[in-house]
């Protein structure tokens, strides 16, 4: 019984994880050279909730996908590769920045150009799924 109770418990956290209660911050993105049409999107992600949030994965309109990635030294050279699902948790908050943390975005086309607003949404576990619009910036204005 005691184990049903706790395997109760759990998915009731998991499903009581509410859009209402993520804040995407600030997001933005620097315009994309001519190319492929990869880029990086940055923004605070704000857990004003109860349970812990986990970040698992995000849609970008015209792109072809988009996944978190996390950026790396090793041996002196900068890397960047995916990273696993991002937890916050409840009360807490995560920066993805330069260096960091970023929303890895392949193919977008067309290719944003400073000043626009590129829409996103993000993925959590449990089915929250919250969206906003990430400012493209200029080279100049970063
Ligand atoms: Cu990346």
């Amino acid at each position: 019984m005691r184990l049903l109770l706790a395997f109760m418990a759990c998915t009731f956290a998991a499903l009581h994880v509410d859009a209402a209660d993520i804040r995407i911050e600030s997001p933005w993105l620097l315009e994309p050279p001519p190319g492929p049409g990869n880029a990086a999107i940055y923004f605070g992600l704000r857990n004003t909730g109860t349970s812990e949030l986990v970040l698992r994965g995000a849609t970008v309109e015209g792109a072809a996908s988009a996944a978190v990635h996390e950026h790396s030294m090793s041996e002196g050279m900068m890397h960047m590769g995916p990273a696993g699902p991002l937890p916050v948790k409840a009360g807490g908050a995560l920066l993805l920045a330069p260096g960091g943390y970023h929303l890895m975005v392949f193919g977008l086309q067309p290719r944003p150009v400073a000043g626009a607003q590129l829409p996103f949404c993000l993925e959590f576990e449990g089915g929250a799924r919250v969206c906003a619009e990430a400012m493209v910036k200029g080279l100049a204005e970063q």
